[in-house]
């Protein structure tokens, strides 16, 4: 089932690990019916080799939890949190307001939704001025993991020349298109 995948996904503590090193961003989604979508997140930290912690932490049904997770992200190392929620979604705007730190929001489009996720986007991205929230495409997890990346990289050599590695090979992947196609 979807907790299983959860446990699955590299560096989920509940996993019951997290490869050892100490998360750099925290993934967090108000579901684990928006694991299809925020896997893509996960994925792209663990190419880059960024340490992720991944996990449900709902704004409506664990208000709590989404209280001490989003005081607790700068103090426990997090550089970044990314955000997915679907609906009326309130969490990355929420923890935006309690943490410091950068926070990457996620619309989500769930199964069988009438409104194609634009009311996620529209609740993560009209947030008000002084709490920032980075919002990506709906469903576009992945941008928000290479977004992370690009945090990260902000103050690491290594990330950033991995980063430009990834950026060259898009080029690259284009051109080659390109003369394909001039072929
Ligand atoms: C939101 O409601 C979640 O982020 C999810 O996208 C949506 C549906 O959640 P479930 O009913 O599948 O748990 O809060």
């Amino acid at each position: 089932d979807a907790y299983q995948a959860l446990a699955a996904v590299p560096g989920s503590p509940l996993a019951g690990g997290g490869g050892g090193k100490a998360p750099l961003v925290g993934i967090i989604m108000g579901s684990d019916s928006d694991l299809a979508t925020m896997k893509a997140a996960a994925q792209v930290l663990e190419e880059f080799g960024v340490p992720l912690e991944l996990t449900v932490v709902s704004a409506h049904r664990t208000p709590e939890r989404m209280f001490e997770y989003a005081r607790t992200a700068h103090a426990r190392g997090l550089r970044a949190i990314i955000a997915g929620a679907g609906g009326a979604a309130h969490l990355p705007g929420m923890v935006a307001a309690m943490t410091p730190l950068p926070v990457i929001g996620v619309p989500v489009k769930p199964s069988g939704a009438h409104l194609d996720g634009l009311d996620a986007l529209l609740s993560i991205v009209q947030m008000p001025k002084g709490v920032p929230v980075a919002t990506v495409a709906i469903g576009n997890a992945a941008n928000a993991g290479l977004l992370a990346v690009r945090i990260i990289a902000a103050q690491d050599r290594v990330m950033l020349d991995k980063m430009m590695a990834y950026q060259a090979g898009m080029t690259d992947t284009v051109m080659s298109k390109a003369q394909k196609l001039e072929t």
